[in-house]
């Protein structure tokens, strides 16, 4: 029995081992990293990118606005197949603000909008839109504001605002070195595919901007009490969030994401091209090679419903920070 013994434990050995060979253990289905993000693992697979929607349907289900934002959405046309090759994995929650601060801490970085003395943008409550040059919604730039302060209340488990594309850069740049794996922003076409999960409607949940109210944090009822000219532009429904709600207060879409419609605005890696959908690459588009303004996608606690459809493209300068703009990030499967 003890000569026996060895030789059984080496064939067990070699077993084991023709096993692993064969049949190596399945990727994770979630990974967390150092500064306590998860991802998703988002399989490959292929989709419709775009929207090729008819103006009259538009008008029908937004009948509150005018014919012409229907007749400027005309960039995300064609509707057109796109094969994401590889899989990736996929932050399940927009970066928070514990997240970003953590980040800052280890490694020292420090914000474009602290870093060049401008500032970012805020909510006062004694701002009037009416006075500034734009219009605008939002008090700034103005150093007062930041990504730790956009002038309202957020925990830790917020989605960060008031940063930058070229923040966002850092953080990737900062975890793929500390950590060994690449981090990036997930490309467009990257990013409409793991939003839609397999769907082919205007939201995850559907076509319906009222059910916006149960699944996401957009303009409700509650945010309009703070803006109350744009009243008539909120969902009719309260969703429970004034400003940006703690990241995964609503469902996850069919791949386990949350928040990808609302909350925060979130930067992709693509410059933005009017017409790039006519002539994008039928596999794993990255974006035109040049531009001025890189895409945001998915709208966020101030966007009307129109703008939170998933399809929807919008863009800013890279150096660009307000209140609603935020972050996601790819870890890609392999180093
Ligand atoms: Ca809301
Ligand atoms: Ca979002």
């Amino acid at each position: 029995m003890t000569d026996f013994a060895p030789a059984l434990a080496c064939a067990l050995a070699l077993i084991s081992a023709t096993a692993a060979a064969q049949d190596p253990a399945p990727p994770p289905a979630v990974w967390r990293n150092s500064l306590g993000m998860e991802f998703v693992r988002i399989p490959a697979g292929s989709f419709a990118m775009g929207s090729a929607e008819d103006p009259e349907a538009l008008a029908r289900d937004f009948p509150l606005l005018e014919r012409r934002r229907f007749e400027l959405l005309a960039d995300e046309a064609p509707v057109h197949q796109v094969r994401i090759s590889r899989a990736f994995y996929l932050g399940r929650h927009e970066v928070t603000v514990g997240q970003f601060r953590r980040f800052i801490e280890a490694s020292g970085y420090r914000p474009e909008s602290e870093a060049d003395g401008t500032g970012g943008y805020g909510y006062n409550p004694a701002y009037d839109p009416a006075g500034s040059a734009r219009g605008d919604a939002f008090e700034g730039r103005d150093p007062r504001y930041s990504w730790s302060n956009p002038g309202f209340a957020q925990g830790d488990d917020h989605p960060v605002v008031n940063v930058t594309w070229n923040d966002a850069q850092a953080l990737a740049a900062w975890l793929s070195r500390t950590e060994g794996h690449r981090y990036r922003l997930p490309t467009e076409a990257e990013w409409e595919y793991a939003c839609r999960g397999g769907s082919h409607s205007r939201y995850p949940h559907g076509d319906d901007p009222q059910a916006l109210a149960r699944s996401a944090n957009t303009f409700d009822q509650s945010a309009a009490v703070f803006w109350p000219r744009w009243r008539q532009h909120a969902l009719a429904d309260s969703d429970g969030h004034a400003f940006t709600a703690p990241v995964g207060s609503y469902a996850p879409n069919a791949f386990g994401l949350h928040d990808m419609i609302g909350n925060a605005w979130e930067w992709v890696a693509d410059w933005h091209a009017e017409t790039y959908y006519a002539e994008s690459p039928g596999s794993d588009p990255q974006g035109p090679s040049e531009g001025s303004v890189r895409v945001r996608r998915g709208g966020s606690w101030h966007t009307w419903p129109l703008y939170a459809r998933c399809t929807y493209r919008n863009w800013n300068t890279p150096q660009t920070r307000y209140t609603l703009v935020g972050m996601r990030l790819v870890r890609e499967a392999a180093p």
